[in-house]
């Protein structure tokens, strides 16, 4: 049964006192101001969340109460003495099954400490792919699902691209029955923080996309080449694909089962990067609701990027091949 098991308890460490602000309503013209590390607004509900993001507040920095009337002495999010992270005294349990599915090669660094972190946020199964990681990641992983029922393992045997990872583990996650299928890289370069707001928003949308290019989203230490390939990238597909995605090629995102269960999955051809793309213009063909909603994207801290001149090339050649086909309905 998915979800059936809690996730990890908080670590013992020394807590620090957050300063909040309580917020109540954000008015059209509100420019949130800075805060520093060991203050935070807290609000009342994930909808007025979106309205401080949309207007500049930092994700990470906004405690959202689950409770009617946020108070001064708010204690429902903590933080440790030792990190910048605000956390949930509870992680958020949502009604709906929750299949996180984390792609890996090469993460044995940031396996272990990403698995505890999505812990602290939200209650929800975990899945690795991995294939066959020269350093030791698939060991790694086989040994955290040991430790913990949450998380599970899906070896493959060689490394084929993004794309067909994803699908496997899609067809894992269709197979077992769970309701909210999300994809998130396994280099921290997603926040886990963002997650709850994912997971809320696919109340209301098919398919949600965490977008570092819509007012609130953002990208962090990224160099100056690895940005202007991304926008670039991004007005490429626009161009052909249509200009009401703003993110095409964002990696951090949920899709609803039943969305996943109409796309002819074994039809998808992507290996590369482009995945990303084709299975956003393949749910947009189905006229499936699209959102996406501001995300902070930050630049892996340990570990190398994967991205290479083949899965460029891919997304040259395949986007225009994308823009002059339809799909038929099922
Ligand atoms: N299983 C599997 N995972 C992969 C493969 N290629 C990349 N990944 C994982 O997919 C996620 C995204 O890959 P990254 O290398 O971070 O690529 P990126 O985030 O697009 O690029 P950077 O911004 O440079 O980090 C990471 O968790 C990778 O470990 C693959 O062929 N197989
Ligand atoms: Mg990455």
């Amino acid at each position: 049964m998915p979800n059936s098991t809690p996730s990890p308890s908080l670590r013992d460490t020394e807590q620090t006192t957050v300063r909040y602000y309580p917020i109540n309503h954000v008015s059209g013209k509100t420019v949130p101001q800075e805060l520093g590390l060991r203050e935070a607004f807290v609000v009342p509900s994930f909808e007025l969340a979106e309205a401080l993001i949309a207007g500049g507040a930092d994700s990470a920095r906004i405690a959202i109460s689950r409770m009617d009337s946020p108070e001064a002495d708010y204690q429902g999010h903590v933080q440790d003495a030792s990190s910048t992270e605000l956390v949930p005294a509870m992680p958020f349990r949502f009604e709906r099954s929750i299949l996180i599915v984390l792609p890996t090669y090469n993460e044995r660094q940031n396996l272990e400490p990403l698995v505890e972190m999505i812990g602290r946020h939200l209650v929800a199964d975990i899945l690795i792919v991995d294939d066959n990681s020269p350093d030791g990641t698939g060991q790694l992983a086989d040994q955290l699902s040991r430790q913990h029922a949450h998380v599970h393992v899906l070896h493959r045997a060689r490394k084929e691209g993004l794309g067909p990872a994803y699908l496997g583990g899609f067809a894992w996650a269709l197979a077992r029955g769970y309701q909210l299928i999300v994809e998130m890289d396994c280099d921290f370069s997603h926040a886990p923080w963002d997650l709850p707001r994912l997971i809320h928003r696919s109340g209301t949308a098919d398919l949600v996309i965490g977008s570092r290019y819509v007012p609130g989203g953002k990208t962090q230490n990224w160099s100056n080449r690895r940005r202007l390939l991304s926008q670039l990238g991004n007005a490429y597909v626009r161009l052909f694909l249509g200009t009401n995605i703003h993110d095409w090629t964002a990696g951090f995102r949920c899709y609803r089962h039943e969305l996943l269960t109409s796309m002819n999955l074994e039809k998808v051809n992507a290996k590369g990067y482009v995945f990303q793309v084709e299975m956003t213009w393949r749910a947009r063909q189905l006229g499936a609701k699209v959102c996406e909603l501001p995300i902070r994207f930050s630049d892996r801290v340990q570990g190398q990027s994967k991205l290479g001149w083949r899965s460029l090339v891919e997304t040259i050649t395949e986007v225009p091949r994308m823009s002059m086909r339809t799909i038929p309905s099922r």
